[in-house]
């Protein structure tokens, strides 16, 4: 299966990050989601990609296994600090999921912003000036607000996407943005907005009717007085269902599976998988574990808790002291509940893992905890019920209703409210008494519903949104 492009356009992506890693020194495409779907769209239509190049030496033009050119955009240490520390990770991030902290506003950190994204213009500029045929540029994310009205400045009839992989926030928390009328002016320059679900699409569409009052919003159209117009969309994003399903039927997974067992015993088994990042839920999970282990003495030595925390923007304050928070709660609920000679009720792994023994950890998972504040979608949730629909069709998901994954699996996850400890100390210990029955059905129903809206679909609803409008505009 694969995605396709509509008509032969190459494919100009756009994104904070080109798509690879480094391996023994040796630069290959990254894994994940985003690339595997455009693969095969790439392959046939060919492109570019485009992004900062992370102050990396010597990023390639090409790798093996991409067909497309790699353009790094070099940014110096400075102009980094305030568009990427700063006004991305510091103002965007933390009032785009609900003021979970609270955004910092800083005005140099803005001119980062507007600057970088002038050279991802330049950069953008060249690649499209040099396209044999009209191109499709498909920019991604919230880094890259401001780029679709620079590029249409530039190109007035250049076909531009935007997807955003955040929530949009309700428009009380938009218009806190000093720049708000910028950063919307920015996005409306685009043909094609696509976002995880209608909530933020609506989100959208009513800040931009309450922010802009040249701008007038008809359904999931917003037209300009200069006659522009720009669709809103909801695509949520997804996995590759049959790669993930594959990778769980694996015999190096078996043996991850069986290694781990051991290591567990006959106890349950409940998991968490996040960047360490304050929107994830990891504290209040946490809580909610010391919680259960203080007043059902009964379970204490019966389950564990294991989770893993990938390191993120540990250069940002917030993250810094997240992680001592994090490992505080550890070391006090292991401290308090380990019995002398037994294991830890507790495993905390702050590294990533690599993708054989993450579907082994998912395997083994008698319940998946995803219990962020604020995601704007959450694929963990989704590799959780493909990888276990693909073996033993067992396992519980508990799931944050502050996800977008939320809308989509309804209330065949156990939905909870990821602030109120209390309240998630006890659906963990409801989900460990679910039949097997009920469990495998849950699982067997979402599996299905990420089958019928993988990643594929989602990279076609995308393309083809940019092609249409553009087209009937
Ligand atoms: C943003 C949005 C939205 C995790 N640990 C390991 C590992 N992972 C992989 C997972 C999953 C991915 O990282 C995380 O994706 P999420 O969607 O859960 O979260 P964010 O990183 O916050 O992503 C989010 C997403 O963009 C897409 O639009 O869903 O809402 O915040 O694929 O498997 N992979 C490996 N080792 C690990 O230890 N190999």
């Amino acid at each position: 299966m694969g995605a396709t492009a509509p008509g032969d356009a190459p494919l100009i992506l756009v994104a904070n990050r080109l798509p690879l890693a480094r391996q023994q020194g040796v630069w290959r495409p990254a894994s994940g989601g985003l690339v595997t779907a455009l693969t095969p769209v790439i392959e046939r239509v060919g492109g570019a990609w485009i992004g900062w190049d992370e102050d990396a030496q010597g990023v390639p033009a090409r790798v093996e296994g991409l067909n497309c050119d790699l353009h790094a955009v070099d940014l110096e240490p400075e102009l980094v600090e305030g568009y990427y520390h700063g006004f991305t990770n510091r103002t965007l991030w933390p009032l785009f999921h609900d003021l979970v902290v609270q955004p910092v506003i800083d005005r140099s950190w803005w001119r980062s912003y507007v600057t970088v994204t002038t050279r991802f213009a330049d950069a953008v500029s060249e690649v499209v000036e040099a396209s044999p045929t009209p191109p499709i540029v498909w920019i991604q994310d919230y880094h890259l607000l401001l780029l679709p009205q620079l590029l249409r400045e530039r190109h007035p009839d250049l076909r531009i996407g935007m997807f955003l992989h955040i929530p949009f926030p309700a428009p009380e928390l938009f218009a806190r943005l000093p720049w708000r009328e910028s950063l919307l002016g920015g996005m409306l320059a685009a043909d094609s907005l696509g976002f995880h679900t209608e909530q933020y699409r609506d989100n959208f569409l009513r800040t931009v009717q309450r922010v802009l009052p040249d701008a007038t919003v008809l359904g999931d159209r917003v037209m300009r007085d200069d006659g522009r117009r720009v669709r809103a969309l909801a695509h949520p994003i997804s996995i590759d269902t049959e790669d993930f399903a594959e990778l769980a039927r694996a015999s190096a997974t078996d043996a991850e599976v069986a290694a781990l067992r051991e290591q567990f015993g006959d106890r349950k088994v409940l998991l968490g998988v996040d960047r360490l990042d304050y929107t994830k839920g990891i504290r209040h999970r946490l809580q909610a574990i010391e919680l259960l282990l203080e007043q059902r003495p009964h379970l204490r030595g019966r389950f564990v808790f294991v989770q893993i925390a990938v390191p993120s923007r540990d250069d940002v304050e917030e993250y810094r002291r997240l992680r001592t928070q994090v490992e505080t709660e550890v070391g006090r609920i292991n401290g308090r509940f380990t019995e002398p000679g037994h294991d830890v009720p507790v495993h905390y792994l702050h590294r990533a893992i690599d993708r054989t023994r993450l579907a082994a950890y998912y395997r083994l998972a008698d319940v998946m905890c995803v219990t962020p504040l604020k995601d704007g979608m959450n694929l963990v949730a989704k590799e959780f019920v493909t990888v276990r629909d693909a073996t033993d069709g067992d396992g519980v998901l508990i799931l944050s209703e502050f996800c977008g994954t939320a809308y989509e699996f309804g209330h065949d996850a156990v939905r909870c409210n990821p602030f109120d400890v209390e309240g998630l100390a006890t659906l963990m210990e409801g989900a460990l008494e679910l039949t097997p029955d009920d469990r495998r059905a849950r699982i067997a129903r979402m599996a299905q519903v990420v089958r019928d809206h993988d990643v594929f679909r989602w990279v076609t609803d995308e393309l083809d949104a940019i092609w249409d409008v553009a087209g009937t505009a």
